[in-house]
């Protein structure tokens, strides 16, 4: 008798030899984007749910996706607090009776205000018809819940107080339909942590390691009221129906940076893991980002499963090496990144060369649920999904033959050597003003600005040889893996200290800006954090920058070219169904007569040199210290 994907899938996770590689792509994006626009392919007009095109191509499903769309608003009113009652849980959090929520609906945009003994805390969040048409299934926090000192205790109040029901039919009812067809995860925690919890949820992503440095007292001890509420889900969870259960999604290693992820994630993983073990259950992590600094903390985390791998070319791990690292103790998940199956990102070659090469990659072959990471994309060439299928009949049979496996291409595996600490600023002079910098020490600054100006040293000199001088280095070392986010941010932090001190002595040529720049999230793109340390680096190093924000149309984009005059007009996307944006708006001011009159630079993750090189741009910059540089460059200023 045949094996079911059920039984395929699970012995894999029980790193048994199963009859073959099982094949299960995640087609939520894919399906949702393209039935609202109408162009699903024409077998599958009619179907409600992507598990139908699953089963209509005999592909096995893994049931991990957080699907809030369909479940009401009573699943998502608590978005913002990272609190959700949908299907997938075997558990519901309620407020406690004494935490009266009010919600204000205005359009697309919820307001919520939480009424606790402790205090009120407030947030609100979108989600549009334009972003459920597009596939999106997360809603979008636009004002989180943790803005300053005074939310601390009504937010520790209210996860001190959720009540976690156990509701096992739920889980049960979602899970049931799949039968033999897949595994489902019953969803427990959204975070690794309660640190991560408030990293990634209760405070705008760059303002975390501001509140972090300001207020560490405060936020440990809101770490400890939400690991009262973590500890009660995973107790829960662990005692409840299901298999396996998430906990945790979207580490990365500029984010989750690692003495971050060691400190204060990966211990909540190893006792997670703990928990759900001794009743049996697996831990599955969400490791869709960039895993390079993490590889070995996720190793010893206590996870079962990393669901959603997405490798190179795409991030800086090859599948190759997650399956060396991992492959002995962890099933890997994906391994597919979704640019692969994109007409425009991958030929046909490279596409078909990339599967050649993995059954090689990954011999013997267990451990893998091979999938598309983190999902399929909605322009995603269909044939490419029954290609791989067809593959995986063919060769993947297991055990497979061990090989060398050659990366598609050459920017695949890159150990980029470290360069050394470079020595900025080096007039000694301004040598306070670097440590300054260097540990964020934004009060300090303030008095050691004074101090040399009162010691009659040239505000230029203090700007150009001591502030500058020193943040460049900072932004060299962050591009070299030397320093970590946190640092970046809080020397920019120090740095803005420094200018307003310094300011009122610059002549009024140095009080000029280095150049002006207009910088934002292209349309359809709600990413923002890699765009929020661009603009602070570049505004870390002299340039006046106008932050237009997340999901910015073209004609925005031109709109305050023509209204601000900028040198630079940096364009940012990270999700490759919005790449083609930027394409657009370099056309749109060439259209309008503007094309000379402002230089475009762009960046993002899928962002590659030569995509900025075929649609026109004048420079592409990988990470934010390298944007430094190339807005440099770029006006002409070294
Ligand atoms: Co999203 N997400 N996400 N996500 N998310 C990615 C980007 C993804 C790669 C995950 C994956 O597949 N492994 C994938 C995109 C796949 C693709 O198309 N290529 C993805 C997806 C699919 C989605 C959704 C569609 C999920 C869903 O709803 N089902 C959805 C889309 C929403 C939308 O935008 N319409 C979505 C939502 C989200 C969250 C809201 C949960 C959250 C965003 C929070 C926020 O930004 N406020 C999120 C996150 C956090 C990620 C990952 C995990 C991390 C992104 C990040 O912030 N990295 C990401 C995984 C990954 O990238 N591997 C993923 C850290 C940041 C510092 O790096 O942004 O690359 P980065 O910026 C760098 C450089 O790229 C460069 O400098 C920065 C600093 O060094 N840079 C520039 C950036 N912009 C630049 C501009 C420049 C120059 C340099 O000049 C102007």
């Amino acid at each position: 008798m045949g094996w079911t994907h059920k039984q395929r899938m699970l012995s894999t996770i029980r790193g048994e030899m199963p009859d073959r590689i099982p094949y299960a792509p995640r087609l939520d994006l894919w399906f949702a984007a393209n039935k609202n626009r109408g162009t699903l392919p024409a077998p599958y007009r009619s179907f409600e749910h992507y598990d139908q095109v699953s089963r209509a191509q005999g592909w096995g499903i893994v049931k991990v996706v957080l699907d809030y769309q369909n479940y009401g608003e009573d699943g998502i009113l608590d978005r913002a607090l990272g609190v959700y009652r949908i299907p997938a849980q075997s558990f519901y959090a309620h407020l406690s009776p004494d935490v009266e929520r009010r919600v204000k609906r205005e359009g697309d945009r919820f307001r919520l205000e939480y009424f606790t003994p402790k205090g009120t805390v407030r947030t609100a969040f979108i989600y549009s018809e334009e972003m459920r048409r597009s596939g999106v299934t997360i809603p979008w926090i636009s004002e989180h819940a943790l803005k300053g000192p005074e939310d601390y205790e009504p937010l520790a109040y209210i996860f001190e107080n959720l009540v976690v029901e156990p509701v096992r039919e739920l889980f049960h009812r979602w899970a049931a339909p799949l039968g033999e067809d897949g595994y489902a995860v019953a969803y427990a925690l959204t975070a690794g942590s309660p640190m991560h919890h408030i990293m990634k949820i209760l405070t705008d992503a760059t303002d975390f390691y501001y509140h972090h440095r300001d207020h560490e007292k405060k936020m440990l001890a809101l770490a400890e009221s939400i690991g009262v509420f973590y500890r009660r889900v995973l107790q829960v969870v662990a005692e409840g129906p299901g298999e396996i259960a998430l906990v945790g999604a979207n580490f990365d290693d500029t984010i989750t940076y690692p003495p971050f992820f060691r400190d204060h994630v990966l211990p909540w993983l190893q006792e997670a893991s703990q928990v759900l073990h001794a009743r049996g259950k697996l831990m599955l992590c969400h490791t869709d980002g960039e895993n390079r600094g993490l590889m070995e903390y996720l190793f010893d985390s206590g996870m079962d499963i990393a669901d959603s791998v997405c490798p190179a070319p795409m991030t800086k791990v090859s599948l190759a090496e997650y399956y060396r690292h991992w492959g002995e103790r962890i099933t890997i998940q994906g391994g597919i990144p979704s640019n692969l199956l994109l007409a425009e990102a991958t030929t046909d070659e490279d596409f078909e060369n990339y599967l050649g090469h993995l059954f090689k990659a990954v011999a013997p072959g267990n451990r893998l649920i091979l999938g598309v990471a983190d999902t399929v994309p909605p322009d995603a060439v269909f044939d490419r999904l029954r290609r791989i299928a067809a593959r995986v009949e063919k060769e993947g049979r297991l055990p497979l033959d061990a090989g060398g496996f050659r990366p598609v291409t050459a920017e695949i595996v890159s150990d980029a050597p470290l360069s050394g600490k470079k020595e900025a600023g080096e007039d000694a002079r301004f040598k306070v003003l670097r440590q300054d910098l260097y540990e964020g020490l934004d009060g300090e600054i303030k008095g050691h600005i004074q101090e040399l100006l009162d010691r009659k040293v040239s505000p230029q000199d203090i700007l150009d040889r001591g502030l500058l001088a020193a943040m460049e280095s900072i932004g060299q070392e962050f591009k070299n893996g030397l320093l970590f986010v946190p640092e970046v941010l809080l020397a920019a932090r120090a740095m803005n200290a420094a200018l307003a001190v310094l300011e009122p002595h610059l002549s009024s040529s140095g009080r000029q800006a280095r150049g002006k720049a207009l910088i934002g999230t292209v349309q359809g793109d709600l990413h923002d954090i890699g765009k929020n340390m661009v603009i602070i680096m570049l505004r870390g190093v002299g340039f006046d920058v106008v932050d237009l924000g997340i999901n910015v149309s073209a004609d925005d984009f031109l709109r305050k070219v023509v209204e601000e005059k900028p040198h630079i007009l940096g364009l940012s996307a990270l999700l490759t169904t919005t790449m083609p944006q930027m394409k657009k708006v370099i056309e749109g001011l060439a259209k309008a007569g503007l094309r000379d009159e402002v230089k475009v630079m762009v960046g993002g993750a899928p962002v590659s040199p030569t995509f900025a090189r075929q649609i026109g741009a004048d420079g592409y910059a990988a990470d934010a210290g390298e944007a430094v540089e190339v807005a440099k460059k770029l006006i002409g200023v070294d």
